[in-house]
């Protein structure tokens, strides 16, 4: 078995939590070296294309999401062996990248802006995807995307329908995934009921090293936020509320700040 040490943000979303599950899924050990927001700038240059996930197994490095992915999961018997099947697989995979990409593009917008996008984005390209992607769904049989069981897929496309019901991205509707595609929200219920494949909590040392204070903020660009904070004090966006604290559990009390403005440094 190889020696495997997976790189990515120190919380249980985004693109390198469907690798994570799938180790974790399949027995497979790895090293699961998380980064805090803090610390992401001072290794930001060591990673191949200045960007996260990044996988090592023995001692090669693998970066982009989907290579990962899908190495990870054969190593795990979460790809299919089948080319079709394959391909329906990455199809979903490289759908739920696009929607990403397109999020991803708005985090640093100033409000205005990012409000418009965001709300062309739910209006358009998000609706598109989600009918598109449940409809491959039911078209392969309601249950899994492809090869009649769980894949890499229904992981990817299920850590998608979490963030945008999270609450977590401001001017994106939470409703919307239920609006749209019910029945990828079944779906994503369904994946997150199976005990292994639950999501994982930030890691003992990132919480024995930070205080976390809650700060009511009109925006919930935490990465921003958080790249600012000195290391051992954790400044967390709390109106849109359900990840962050899901985030939070079994961390610390959650302080709240009196002063509503952005800041980190002069927090308590
Ligand atoms: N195409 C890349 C994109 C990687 C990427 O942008 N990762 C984000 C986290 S999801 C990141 O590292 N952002 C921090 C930065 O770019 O400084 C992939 O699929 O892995």
């Amino acid at each position: 078995m190889s020696d495997l040490k997976l790189t990515y943000f120190d919380f249980h979303g985004g693109r390198g939590e469907p690798a994570r599950l799938a180790l974790s899924m399949g027995g497979v050990p790895f090293e699961d070296d998380r980064v805090a927001f803090a610390d992401w700038p001072e290794r930001k240059g060591s990673m191949p294309f200045g960007a996260m996930p990044v996988l090592v197994a023995d001692g090669k490095v693998l970066a982009q999401s989907n290579a990962i992915n899908r190495y990870v999961a054969k190593l795990t018997g979460l790809y299919p062996s089948d080319f079709w099947q394959a391909a329906l697989c990455d199809e979903a995979m490289d759908a739920v990248e696009d929607v990403t990409n397109e999020i991803v593009r708005t985090m640093f917008m100033p409000d205005e802006e990012k409000k418009a996008r965001r709300e062309a984005l739910a209006e358009g390209m998000i609706p598109l995807y989600l009918k598109r992607l449940g409809q491959n769904l039911t078209a392969h049989g309601g249950r899994y995307f492809a090869d009649d069981r769980l894949t890499i897929a229904d992981l990817k496309v299920a850590m998608l329908i979490r963030q945008l019901r999270s609450g977590i991205l401001d001017h994106l509707p939470t409703d919307l995934p239920d609006r749209v595609a019910p029945e990828l929200v079944d779906h994503f219920q369904r994946v997150m009921k199976d005990p292994p494949s639950r999501p994982t909590t930030p890691s003992a040392a990132w919480r024995s090293d930070r205080q976390v204070y809650g700060k009511v903020l009109g925006a919930t660009d935490s990465a921003r936020v958080l790249s600012q904070c000195p290391r051992s004090v954790v400044v967390v966006c709390l109106t849109s509320a359900v990840e962050t604290l899901s985030l939070l559990e079994g961390l610390c009390p959650v302080r709240l700040c009196a002063r509503q403005s952005c800041c980190s440094r002069s927090c308590p």
